[in-house]
């Protein structure tokens, strides 16, 4: 029988990945929905048929368990979570809900489900994957960043996914529970939201070159990130939860490029100098920055056997071709309407 795996934040960059490695590797694959008729579910459309849906909310433990009693999973991928990093400032709580509390209470509904199982079958161990992130290290104590490195989180969103983080390793100990915590350096594709700089900057010069636009307002172009592509690191996802032994991984590529790096490659591709276009805003910089990122995936790779394949400018060179054909898609439905008032 196929082997049964819950994601939650299916309808996000990484859930749509993931669920398309799962499948490939003959899962049944189940994907939590918040919401009603969230909109989102259509981004994962294109695997409806061979996906099942369940409804629930990382806000409401009770949807929780029905989710894992209905479902039944042998693996589940905790993505679910607000994930960009400026909206926990403006909504701390509810950022501190969901993607600290969250984690506690998908983690105490595989307690409860599991213990039924062990009254009724002698106990099917339930694997649980943590969406961990690099943005725990912060303000860094040293670089590159590995397994070992304190944390010192510079956002609630970080401080949000510490506490994640150490509830995973806690019921680990606790509850002798499979639960992997899973440390991921930024990952970037076309599906990225276009609210991250990667996206951001690959949607502007697409609309660009083709005239739409003229400037591309941004913060920081001194921040310095390890980016890899999301596809890999789904992979890194699914192979910590075949371990014999669970423990917790960074994941990154070990190669630091700046903001100013992602702008100069991006519009080199298509034939433009980005400092034609480009505006620092301080408006968008942040309260309190995280400046420098650098994964050590050393023992990812010894341990996982886990590389990444797409390095940085063959990166951010895919995002602007995607946005390139998306933008004259785009422009073509647009040139199709009728003009308003019709
Ligand atoms: P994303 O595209 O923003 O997707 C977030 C997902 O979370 C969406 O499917 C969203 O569903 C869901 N969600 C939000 N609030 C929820 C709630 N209350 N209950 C259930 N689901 C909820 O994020 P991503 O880039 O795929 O990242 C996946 C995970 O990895 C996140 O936990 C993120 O924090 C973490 N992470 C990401 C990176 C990265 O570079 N991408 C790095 C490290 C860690 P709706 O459709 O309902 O909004
Ligand atoms: O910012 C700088 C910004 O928003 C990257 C999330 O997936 O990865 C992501 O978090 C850097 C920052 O990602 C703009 O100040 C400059 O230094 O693309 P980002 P992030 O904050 O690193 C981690 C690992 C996660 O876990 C998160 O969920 O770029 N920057 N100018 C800008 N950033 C944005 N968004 N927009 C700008 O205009």
């Amino acid at each position: 029988m196929a082997r049964r795996a819950l994601i939650t934040g299916i309808t996000g960059q990484d859930g749509s990945y993931l669920a398309e490695h799962l499948l490939n590797e003959g899962y049944q694959v189940w994907g939590l929905i918040r919401g009603q008729a969230n909109p989102r579910k259509l981004r994962v459309s294109r695997l409806a048929s061979e996906l099942s849906f369940v409804d629930g909310d990382l806000m409401d433990q009770s949807s929780l368990v029905s989710a894992v009693e209905t479902v039944q999973p042998e693996e589940v991928y905790n993505l679910g979570a607000i994930s960009f990093v400026p909206m926990s400032w403006q909504q701390p709580e509810l950022v501190t809900e969901i993607n600290g509390m969250g984690v506690l209470r998908m983690l105490e509904a595989i307690r409860m489900v599991s213990g039924l199982h062990h009254s009724r079958n002698g106990g099917t161990q339930i694997r649980f994957y943590q969406a961990s992130s690099s943005e725990m290290f912060g303000k860094a104590f040293e670089t590159p960043q590995r397994e070992s490195t304190p944390f010192h989180p510079r956002s609630p969103y970080g401080v949000a996914k510490a506490y994640g983080h150490f509830i995973t390793k806690n019921y680990r100990e606790s509850f002798g529970m499979y639960a992997v915590s899973g440390m991921l350096f930024n990952h970037e594709s076309p599906r990225r939201g276009a609210e991250f700089v990667t996206r951001k900057i690959s949607l502007a010069v697409a609309r660009i070159k083709q005239g739409y636009q003229d400037k591309l307002h941004l913060g920081n172009l001194d921040a310095v990130r390890d980016w890899g592509f999301a596809g890999d690191y789904v992979r890194a996802m699914h192979l910590m939860l075949q371990q014999p032994e669970c423990g917790d991984y960074v994941i990154g590529t070990g190669q630091m490029h700046s903001v100013r790096d992602a702008v100069r490659i991006a519009f080199t591709h298509v034939g433009l100098n980005w400092e034609d276009h480009v505006v620092v805003d301080p408006a968008l910089v942040r309260p309190a920055e995280v400046e420098v990122l650098c994964a050590d995936p050393a023992v990812a790779k010894n341990q996982l056997g886990w590389e990444p394949t797409v390095d940085f400018p063959q990166l951010m060179q895919m995002m602007v071709d995607c946005d390139l054909l998306q933008v004259t898609r785009e422009r073509e439905y647009a040139d199709l309407m009728p003009a308003s008032g019709w």
